[in-house]
């Protein structure tokens, strides 16, 4: 009957009419915020970007079957698991997004690989060096049959960030001599705000370090073009203390219950680091700069000129042209709206601007490409590796009171 279905269909199709993509069936454990964020990247990633193949939201997992199904029916999923070890023995799923605290990112990565899946995982890749470095060897063995793997680093996707990307490597502001990193939000300033998963290290595996630091650690080397070779540090834990949450975390948000429990993790981080070409960066992550909500700044100076980026202004990049005379230089606007842009050819005409949800909807339309062309994916899990071991030389650093300590390659 089925068959029959088709027959007519393409009996009835207007000529010339292109034939239907073939499906990539998404099966996706998670389903809070960054699950939320994800769905509306496959949602819509082929319905703005012509695909080679179409992402279909086929299945939703979650351990609370009442929450799962309600997400399912808000984001559009077609079916709901609760147990992602049943998700991932579907034959009928592709690929396997994981959306889920770190603790679960290594077991699910594996056995999903293992079962024939592409892979796309939330990041930081693991929460250890160890969990990472068997993804990324597992992702290595599943590359060389045909399945992909890659970290959602998202902030590469930014229109803005990656002009900056290609003007770097174009050498538009020469040799890099410095990167200048913060990403700063504030939901942890009130002592009250209660002990969510993400300041149990049995969970998380760090606090802001693993969660923005391993964000702006990805963009600094990507942007930068070159690698970390080693860093200084301190973190710190602010607030040691915290009350235990009732019922589940919206967001970033939760309400507290009686009784307190211990925070686990560092609540800010600060380093310095050298690259290895010499040119050195500071970076900054804390969930405690007053006011500021999800302000990642990133400045890079080189000896030709340089590019500044902030995110809440998200649409505009910043470039200085050194090489202008003095009367006219100094850094000038880049609105990244234009058809020539990365990204922006599907989108808006010109000036109509892009949000932070877009990053999602890029990276599904850059993984289904990788899969589709079966070229490894950027950023792939060697890469969420070696964020790993950026993260662990920051705590082994600040553990020695900021010792320099070299990244392994
Ligand atoms: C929380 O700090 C958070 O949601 C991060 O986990 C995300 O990766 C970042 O994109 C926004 O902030």
């Amino acid at each position: 009957e089925d068959e029959e279905d088709i027959r007519m269909a393409q009996s009835q199709a207007p000529e010339g009419a292109e034939p239907e993509k073939p499906p990539l069936r998404v099966g996706m454990v998670g389903y809070a915020f960054m699950g939320a964020a994800h769905s509306q990247g496959w949602r819509t990633a082929g319905r703005v970007f012509d695909l080679p193949l179409t992402p279909v939201l086929a299945a939703i997992c979650g351990r609370d079957a009442t929450a799962a199904r309600a997400a399912a029916d808000r984001h559009g999923w077609a079916t709901v698991e609760t147990d992602w070890r049943a998700l991932v023995a579907r034959d009928d799923i592709d690929l396997v997004d994981i959306c889920t605290p770190g603790d679960s990112h290594a077991e699910i990565a594996l056995a999903a690989l293992a079962a024939g899946k592409h892979v796309l995982c939330e990041k930081p890749l693991a929460n250890t060096v160890e969990e990472a470095e068997a993804m990324t060897r597992a992702a290595e063995a599943a590359y060389r049959s045909g399945r992909v793997a890659m970290v959602g680093f998202n902030y590469r996707r930014v229109p803005a960030t990656a002009l900056a990307r290609r003007m770097v490597a174009e050498g538009r502001i020469g040799r890099l001599r410095h990167v200048r990193v913060a990403y700063l939000q504030d939901w942890l300033v009130d002592p009250q705000f209660p002990l969510t998963w993400r300041l149990r290290k049995e969970q998380a595996g760090s606090g802001s370090l693993g969660d923005l630091g391993a964000h702006i650690v990805d963009l600094a080397q990507y942007l930068a073009g070159e690698r970390l070779a080693g860093v200084s540090a301190l973190t710190e834990t602010f607030v040691r203390e915290r009350p235990l949450p009732a019922g589940a975390v919206r967001g970033l948000s939760a309400v507290s219950a009686h009784g307190t429990g211990q925070v686990t993790v560092d609540d800010a981080a600060l380093f310095t680091g050298r690259f290895t070409s010499g040119a050195l960066a500071s970076f900054e992550a804390t969930r405690y700069a007053t006011g500021r909500k999800n302000a990642l700044r990133i400045e890079l100076n080189g000896e030709r000129g340089s590019l500044a980026f902030d995110l809440e202004r998200l649409n505009e990049l910043s470039y200085h042209d050194g090489t202008e005379p003095g009367e006219r230089a100094g850094f000038r606007r880049i609105l990244v709206t234009e058809p020539d842009h990365p990204y922006l050819d599907a989108w808006w005409p010109p000036g109509h601007g892009l949000g932070y949800e877009h990053t999602f909807v890029h990276q599904a339309r850059d993984l289904v490409h990788a899969v589709a062309e079966g070229r490894r994916p950027e950023p792939s899990f060697a890469d969420g590796l070696q964020v790993q071991r950026v993260l662990a030389a920051v705590e082994e650093s600040a553990e020695k009171n900021s010792v320099y300590t070299p990244i392994a390659a």
